[in-house]
């Protein structure tokens, strides 16, 4: 596998995700109590033994650099020429910032050149799911196109967010439509609910994307961006192939590929509630696929029982140094250094670390981001009209409070 290179797209700026985006780059947004987006897309490649990586930051990565500083500094034992390398967008060839995702990859083309790989990854860094990529590297190579595209089968109603694939018998791209109207996207063939999506993970032919970026730079009409100008060109030549995550395995991991988009405060929260289903379809638990990240050096979590409130924790997941202190937790991820005092009650909520929570305060529903302190008494998540004024609250009544802040002082 000496010729394969990664190049991960980590430069969302993640809108949708407001505030938690506030103050990061979407793939550097914590998750699941102990890590960020990109952890998952990183662990991919990994735990894959694919370990030339090359991170493409943009908007307000300081965050992530951190991050990818602090758990994915590789010691430089064992294998030569193995890294994990953010590239700023500093150092682009013009004076703008990357206009889309090819475009951010032209930029930095001279890093493929220089490494004679004869493959190039590029993946996205902000869905959670688990892939060893080998597999879809080995697939590659089997069939021997310029690209091949990882798919997944999702409902129909979805294929507005999603670039949405057709496929021959030989698993052969022959259709492909960049976040097509419900109404136009093109189902499953018997399949009239479903419609396979991109994944937006690509490996290509080195030479194949080299010739591509430069002729699309040249472009003044394209958009620069893998699904809206690269695919659509690609694929009508017969050489694009799909690769489906249903068909990856990975010992240990159930038999429905689990696969979400993060992109939303609801798919946020959702993707958090599904693991804590007593049969989780994403797990933390598979040694086959040990999910590497920043852990910092803290006590394990600590629950007591004072005087007359005894702590009740049900279906959740609490970070290290926690420290719970006569509280009832149900349904609920809290990050590293939650402190939660007597008679709280949080319900279906989700804390990214350091969140300071006064007695007697009831939160349900409620991301807050890091730093936070909540007053005593604090009630938040049972009206939200009143919530909708202090708090950004999604479609789905998901509540989210930013970064640092002091509520009910
Ligand atoms: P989108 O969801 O629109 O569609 P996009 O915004 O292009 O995805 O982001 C793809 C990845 O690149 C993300 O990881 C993002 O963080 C990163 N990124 C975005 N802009 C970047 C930039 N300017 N510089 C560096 N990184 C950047 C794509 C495909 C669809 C596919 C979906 C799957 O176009 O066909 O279905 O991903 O989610
Ligand atoms: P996040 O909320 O994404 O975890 P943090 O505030 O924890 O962001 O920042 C991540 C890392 O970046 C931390 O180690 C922090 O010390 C560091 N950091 C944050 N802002 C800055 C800054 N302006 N300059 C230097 N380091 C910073």
């Amino acid at each position: 596998m000496a010729g394969i290179l990664a190049m991960i797209l980590a430069g969302g700026e993640g809108s949708r995700l407001f505030p938690l985006t506030q103050t990061r780059t979407k793939p550097a947004v914590p998750f699941g109590g102990n890590y960020r987006l990109v952890d998952f897309a990183l662990n991919n490649f990994v735990n894959a033994d694919l370990m030339k990586i090359y991170v493409l930051t943009q908007f307000k990565s300081q965050s992530l650099n951190i991050h990818l500083r602090k758990a994915w500094r590789l010691s430089g034992i064992g294998k030569a020429n193995r890294f994990i390398e953010a590239i700023p967008a500093q150092q682009r060839v013009n004076k703008n910032w990357y206009s889309g995702t090819a475009d951010a990859i032209y930029q930095n083309a001279r890093f493929i050149e220089k490494s004679a790989a004869e493959h190039v990854c590029i993946f996205g860094s902000d869905h959670i799911y688990k892939m060893d990529v080998q597999q879809m590297v080995e697939h590659h190579e089997r069939k021997g196109g310029a690209l091949t595209v990882s798919a997944i089968r999702i409902v129909k109603e979805q294929a507005y967010h999603f670039g949405i694939i057709e496929v021959d018998d030989e698993g052969r791209m022959i259709g492909f439509a960049e976040k097509p109207a419900v109404e136009d996207a093109k189902t499953i063939p018997g399949d009239p609910d479903h419609v396979l999506a991109s994944m937006g993970n690509y490996i290509f032919e080195s030479k194949v994307l080299l010739k591509e970026l430069y002729e699309d730079a040249a472009n003044s009409t394209s958009q620069h961006d893998f699904g809206n100008d690269i695919i659509p060109k690609l694929y009508p030549a017969g050489n694009v192939f799909v690769y489906r995550l249903s068909d990856n395995f990975i010992p240990g991991e159930p038999a429905t590929a689990y696969w979400r988009d993060v992109g939303t405060l609801d798919s946020y929260w959702e993707a958090h509630m599904d693991m804590l289903k007593p049969e989780a379809p994403f797990s933390l638990y598979n040694k086959n696929w040990p999910l590497h990240t920043y852990h910092p050096p803290l006590p394990p979590a600590t629950f007591r029982d004072p005087e007359g409130c005894e702590t009740a924790v049900a279906q959740s997941l609490i970070g290290a140094g926690s420290y719970i202190n006569g509280a009832k937790i149900e349904n609920s991820i809290l990050g590293f250094r939650s402190h939660v005092c007597q008679n709280v009650i949080i319900k279906d909520s989700i804390f990214l670390g350091n969140a300071k929570i006064g007695a007697g305060s009831r939160l349900t529903k409620v991301i807050l981001d890091k730093d936070i302190e909540i007053a005593p008494n604090t009630i938040i998540g049972e009206n939200l009209e009143e919530d909708r004024k202090n708090f950004t609250v999604s479609d789905e009544g998901v509540i989210a409070i930013a970064k640092g802040s002091r509520i009910g002082f």
